[in-house]
This record gives C-alpha cells, sequence and structure tokens, in this order.
C-alpha cells in the first residue's frame, strides 16, 4: 500500500532527524561546557556574550522543536489523507438479519433493495420455509418451488435477486409464526 510505505519512509526520516537533533543538542551542550571550563579566568568577561548565546541557542532549539513538530504534523496529515480517501469501487454493502424470538420472525416486515443478502439466524426451535402468497395467507407450510427453506436453529442467508415479496413460515408455530421480506 501506498499509504504504509510512505509511513514507514517519513517515519525513518523523522527518527533520523530526531536522532540528528539529540546528537546535535548534545555536542553544543559538551562544547559549551569545555569552553566554560577553559574560559573559568575570563569568564566575567564574558558573561554578557555566554548570556546573548544561551538566549540564541534557546531560540534555536525551540525553533527545531517547532519544525519537527510541523514535520510529525505533516506526515501524520498525508498518511491520514491518503487512507480516508473514498474508494468508488468498494461496493456498498448492505446487511439485513431476520433472528426469531419468542414465536416471532423479527422484523416482521423486512424491506429490502435488490441485491441485498439477508441473514436468517433461527432459534433451535424455529425454521424458515418460504411458501406462496396463497399458502402464507392460508397458513399452509408448503414449501414453494425453488424457494429458500431454514432448518430448525440454522443460521444462512438469501440474496434478493429480483423485486419480489418472499412469504415464509416456520412449520411448528403456524399460524403465529410466519413473516415477509418485500424486495423493491
Ligand atoms: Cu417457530
Amino acid at each position: 500500500m501506498l499509504s504504509t510505505s510512505m509511513f514507514i519512509i517519513g517515519g525513518i526520516i523523522f527518527l533520523l532527524y530526531i536522532f540528528g537533533l539529540l546528537y546535535m543538542i548534545n555536542w553544543a551542550n559538551t562544547t559549551q561546557n569545555e569552553d566554560m571550563i577553559a574560559d573559568k579566568k575570563t569568564l566575567k568577561l564574558k558573561v554578557n556574550q555566554i548570556i546573548l548565546i544561551n538566549k540564541y541557542y534557546i531560540k534555536m532549539q525551540k525553533l527545531k522543536l517547532n519544525s519537527v513538530i510541523i514535520m510529525f504534523i505533516l506526515i501524520i496529515n498525508s498518511c491520514s489523507k491518503s487512507s480516508t480517501e473514498p474508494n468508488v469501487s468498494e461496493p456498498k454493502i448492505t446487511t439485513n438479519t431476520v433472528t426469531t424470538t419468542g414465536l416471532n420472525f423479527v422484523p416482521n416486515i423486512l424491506e429490502c433493495t435488490v441485491g441485498d443478502t439477508i441473514f436468517f439466524n433461527l432459534g433451535s426451535t424455529h425454521n424458515a420455509i418460504e411458501v406462496s402468497e396463497e399458502n402464507y395467507n392460508q397458513n399452509n407450510p408448503i414449501p414453494l418451488e425453488n424457494g429458500f427453506q431454514f432448518d430448525f436453529g440454522v443460521s444462512s442467508y438469501i440474496i434478493a435477486n429480483e423485486v419480489k415479496t418472499y412469504y415464509y413460515v416456520c412449520e411448528p408455530h403456524l399460524p403465529q409464526m410466519k413473516a415477509r421480506i418485500i424486495v423493491e
């Protein structure tokens, strides 16, 4: 992935920068200490100079820190931008689930779109058999030809390939337990 490699490269550059910065700060401190020991005799004369150098040094450190922070923000920003770009080709995943509660399918009427996947999570005492509209109205659990049939306690799915209404029943719990899926 482009964003991952960018992040790794950015991270390496950032770490190198930090190490370089730490080395520079350490070097500046040691040389400054050495200078201070060596120039003890002329220290009083140089006090004003040292104060000025220290002020400049602190300013430089603040600038360095700011540049590090800015660089880090830029790296993070570039990475997050590339990862949040909307992927147009990504399919829209819509899921619909039918479960069982008591002697009911939930939801009783499921409305969905052509192409949707409908999951069934049936309780152990319930099955789901697709029937014709007529048999649905007459509470006859006669399976519809080429219809879906899910056994007791099954977890499975159907894909709604056409605009139609699925009528289905739970065989042992008719006439109460029946439901519909309306595909639009
Ligand atoms: Cu049932």
